[in-house]
């Protein structure tokens, strides 16, 4: 840790051309500071700059410290679950963050981006009790993303199945996606990264660099677009992906989306499509660490390009859809995105299928956002990341409060 803490506080002061080949920094890690310059990619938009007079909330801190936290779900009796990496499945109860873990989690592997990933609550939870977890399984060279059902009682886990195992199982602990949804069609999905390979993304016959679709037993879907291909793992849904951490049904349009870090620069939001090829790394936005560039063309011939991009990175990690009553009510059907490096809150307003705003907002005022929640109750909360971190919850700010701010 102590190493990687030198390392970053070493590259903040390197400019990009200074890079070593071969230093390994990812959009995840990479410093605010690093990522704030500008580039000289193949494509330069101006990002929008954060707009302090359109915040319309402010964060209130409810639960922490967590460490390392990565995933969360809200139980319909108000209970809310959060993962921590190295392996804990942790409950606040009544506004109080339990010290006892949930017993009888999977025994994980965990390091740099990998461990506990995320919880999802089955549709059917208030019948049959059963959640998702996500995490990564094995011994270091041989690392596979894992899919555990299993039920939750008071406080433990019981009838735990592993319901999905990538392969093949391989070295390395970042760049590992781990974002479980459901989707449209009420089947669930899975981001896997390129675990900093990128041939991988547009190999079939690996589940890195792709989103996989499966059932809730874990049993494939006969409609899943390469089954029946020999040269093809039959879950695989999406590929040509580098890290995707956020995927969502919209509640907007109703379909699924996903939300992935590019290299230096070109961070991306896609519509996820049933067989589309995402194009990395034949094609990208970005260029890589070292200041190499990856690819010279950002579209091709059979690739599905971007809804939108960032350049340079804000590192999203995390994609939610607003659907609720408690915000304001222009934010219905908009996404709502944790920013890593970039440190900020992110609010996409949609309209038939394209991006027509972006507010950029709490810029380095609560650190790295981990995740993004839409909740149930209908507020928004943000959870950050590191050794001691917090989950918040957007407040909005009423007219009283407003109209007093003015006198
Ligand atoms: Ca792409």
């Amino acid at each position: 840790m102590l190493s990687r803490l030198i390392r970053r506080s070493m590259l903040a002061a390197l400019p990009l051309t200074a890079f070593v080949s071969g230093t390994s920094v990812h959009a995840e890690d990479a410093p605010p500071a690093l990522m704030a310059q500008d580039l000289t990619g193949p494509t330069v938009i101006a990002p929008s700059k954060p707009k302090a007079s359109a915040l319309q909330f402010e964060p209130r801190r409810i639960a922490w410290p967590f460490d390392l936290p990565w995933g969360v779900a809200f139980l319909p009796d108000g209970r809310i679950l959060v993962t921590e990496r190295q392996g804990a499945l942790r409950v606040i109860e009544n506004g109080t963050l339990l010290t006892q873990p949930i017993a009888g989690i999977p025994e994980v592997i965990s390091g740099g981006h990998a461990g506990l990933l995320d919880v999802l609550i089955s549709r059917d939870f208030e019948s049959s009790h059963r959640i998702y977890l996500s995490y990564t399984h094995g011994a270091p060279g041989e690392i596979s993303m894992r899919v555990m059902s299993a039920v939750l009682g008071e406080s433990e886990l019981t009838n735990q199945t592993v319901i999905f195992d990538s392969r093949p199982a391989q070295p390395g602990y970042d760049q590992i996606g781990g974002r479980l949804a459901y989707g449209p069609d009420g089947l669930l999905y899975l981001t896997l990264g390129d675990r900093t390979d990128k041939d991988r993304a547009q190999n079939l016959l690996d589940h890195s660099g792709t989103i996989v679709r499966f059932r809730e037993d874990g049993s494939i879907p006969d409609d899943n677009p390469f089954v029946g291909r020999e040269d093809a793992l039959p879950e695989i849904f999406t590929y040509g992906h580098r890290n995707p951490q956020g995927l969502v049904t919209s509640r907007g349009d109703g379909k699924l989306w996903s939300v992935e870090h590019g290299p230096y620069g070109g961070d991306e939001l896609n519509l996820i499509e049933a067989g589309a090829n995402y194009g990395w790394p034949l094609v990208t936005y970005g260029i890589d660490y070292d200041g190499t560039v990856i690819s010279d063309k950002t579209t091709a011939p059979g690739i599905t390009g971007p809804v939108y991009k960032w350049v340079p990175s804000v590192a999203p990690s995390s994609l939610a859809s607003y659907g609720g009553d408690v915000m304001p009510e222009n934010w219905k059907g908009d996404f709502l995105l944790g920013t890593l490096s970039g440190e900020r809150f992110i609010r996409l307003t949609m309209t038939d299928g394209s991006v027509t705003g972006e507010e950029q907002t709490l810029h380095h005022a609560i650190g790295r956002i981990r995740n993004v929640i839409a909740a149930p109750d209908g507020y928004v909360y943000l959870l950050t990341d590191g050794h001691s971190a917090s989950l918040y919850r957007l407040e909005p700010l009423t007219e009283e409060m407003a109209g007093a701010d003015a006198q």
